[in-house]
């Protein structure tokens, strides 16, 4: 057994938050030291090299003797039932009511003295915490943005300490370690099935992602989806449609033969002028409007922002034009709903032209939902990856359907069939980790190839 010393705090893994939990206890002058379950974490020299003196313990939890523990602070790739950690669940911290058990996002919230946009949802939430962020940018405001995409949410205090906002973007995962956000805005846009292997079923996703309206001021909520909505109404709240928006909704509706996104009755800009295409993406604008608004930010400021963002890296992102085959990398597409807004957002022109390649972990998913639009759109799914059988199980029949090993696999196989005016899209439903470090690397890859296969073409 090793103990952790009265009055000593724990920090459990040493990736990317672990390492920012670190940064910002040393800040504090708080004593920690660290644990990670793995024999030997990625990294874990460095760390020595960064925090000389600095206990790191490597292996099972359940070898800590936690009894006078101050407090353990959990990176979110965690599963909180980890033997060690379970038995923390409802314990105290000592003479205190807070709980022992926590995330970074606690820890941000007791050192943060300006007010928090939080942005959370099954899918959307980066592509959303960018355009709320460069709205207030554009707007003047000095504002950070962070947490689950980009800089991790405690490093943002040391990197932006005179930030007037902080726009973060949080996972259920954040959520879930959070006992209390006090978000001045709480945004929920969607929600449909992920990560089902961490929290057990889709009551337990939802109860982890509507953490984000504990001790909330404002509340934006997506109108279409009733699982964004909190179960007893803040009393500012919200609602954001891809439908005619009733009195004080924002919506889309129909002005001289053109769809507009629009505040109650007022049009505020043409659906087309947002640069980020498809119907999901206008829904992301009007959530970013909504809470530009409640933020006081000038509409021509959030228009300007709308009007330039192209997107975000590895979402729906053409990579390439080979011989009349766009290659787009939609590697960020790591669950069903994502995969299905990526096809959806290619539209109509695409009927029997998109090669689809898909596959990795599927994190317990259900793949039925994607038969109906491969079947309309698809010319192929090429299928690799961890979970390549079970989506095999859910498409077979509705089109032609060919596995393969690896990515490179299957851009070989995408290669092969597709033809001019085809779309190769990298959407894979799954999370990257059986064959990739991230969906970064993932996408990344799917770059490099893509952009050999041009480089051949000429
Ligand atoms: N791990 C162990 N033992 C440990 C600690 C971690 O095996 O003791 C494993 C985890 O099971 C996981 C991996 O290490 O497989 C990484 O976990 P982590 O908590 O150390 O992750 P970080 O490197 O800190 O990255 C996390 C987010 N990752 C996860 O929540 C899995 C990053 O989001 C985020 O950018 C970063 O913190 C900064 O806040 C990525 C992500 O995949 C993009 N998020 C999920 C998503 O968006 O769907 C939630
Ligand atoms: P997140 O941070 O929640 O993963 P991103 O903005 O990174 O969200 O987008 C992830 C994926 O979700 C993209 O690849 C895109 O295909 C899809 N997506 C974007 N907006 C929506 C939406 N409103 N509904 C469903 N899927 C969406």
């Amino acid at each position: 057994m090793v103990k952790v010393p009265k009055g000593v705090t724990l920090v459990v893994g040493l990736g990317i938050s672990g390492r920012a939990i670190c940064r910002h206890l040393t800040r504090q002058g708080t004593p920690f030291m660290v644990a990670d379950t793995r024999a030997v974490p990625p990294g874990v020299d460095d760390f020595h090299a960064a925090h000389p003196g600095i206990e790191v313990h490597c292996g099972p939890l359940t070898d800590l003797d936690l009894s006078e523990v101050e407090e353990v602070v959990v990176s979110p790739g965690i599963d909180p039932r980890t033997p060690g950690l379970a038995e923390l669940a409802g314990r105290p911290r000592p003479g205190s009511d807070e709980p022992l058990r926590v995330g970074e996002i606690a820890l941000f919230v007791r050192a943060c003295r300006a007010p928090i946009v939080a942005v959370t949802g099954s899918n959307a939430k980066s592509t959303v915490t960018t355009l709320i962020g460069e709205m207030a940018r554009e707007a003047g405001r000095r504002v950070a943005v962070g947490g689950n995409l980009g800089t991790p949410a405690l490093d943002l205090l040391a990197e932006a300490p005179g930030a007037e906002l902080y726009v973060l973007e949080l996972s259920s995962f954040q959520l879930e370690a959070t006992p209390r956000l006090g978000a001045e805005v709480a945004v929920f846009l969607n929600l449909s099935e992920d990560h089902l292997d961490r929290h057990g079923d889709m009551a337990g996703y939802r109860a982890a992602k509507l953490g984000i309206f504990r001790g909330a001021r404002h509340a934006v909520v997506n109108a279409d989806d009733p699982m964004t909505w909190p179960a007893a109404p803040l009393p500012a709240q919200d609602r954001f449609t891809t439908h005619p928006p009733a009195a004080g909704e924002w919506g889309i509706g129909r002005r001289e033969g053109r769809d507009w996104l629009m505040h109650s009755d007022e049009p505020l800009m043409p659906a087309d002028e947002v640069r980020l295409p498809g119907r999901h993406n206008q829904a992301n604008a009007l959530a970013a409007l909504a809470v530009g608004h409640r933020l006081g930010l000038p509409p021509a400021a959030m228009r300007a922002v709308l009007e330039r963002f192209a997107g975000l890296v590895h979402r729906g992102e053409l990579v390439a034009e080979v011989e009349g085959v766009r290659w787009i990398n939609d590697s960020k597409g790591t669950n069903v709903g994502a995969t299905l807004a990526a096809i959806a957002g290619l539209g109509p022109t695409l009927e029997g032209r998109l090669v689809l390649l898909a596959g990795g972990v599927g994190k317990g998913a259900d793949f039925r939902s994607l038969a109906e639009p491969l079947a309309r759109y698809g010319r192929e799914a090429i299928l690799f990856g961890l979970d390549a059988e079970r989506l095999e199980q859910a498409l077979r029949g509705r089109l032609p359907l060919t596995r393969v090993p690896d990515l490179e696999a299957a851009m070989a196989r995408a290669v092969e069939i597709a033809e001019p005016g085809d779309c190769v899209l990298l959407s894979p439903a799954c999370a990257s980790l059986d064959q990739f470090a991230n969906y970064q690397e993932r996408g990344e890859a799917f770059r490099r190839w893509a952009h050999r296969l041009a480089g051949r073409a000429r």
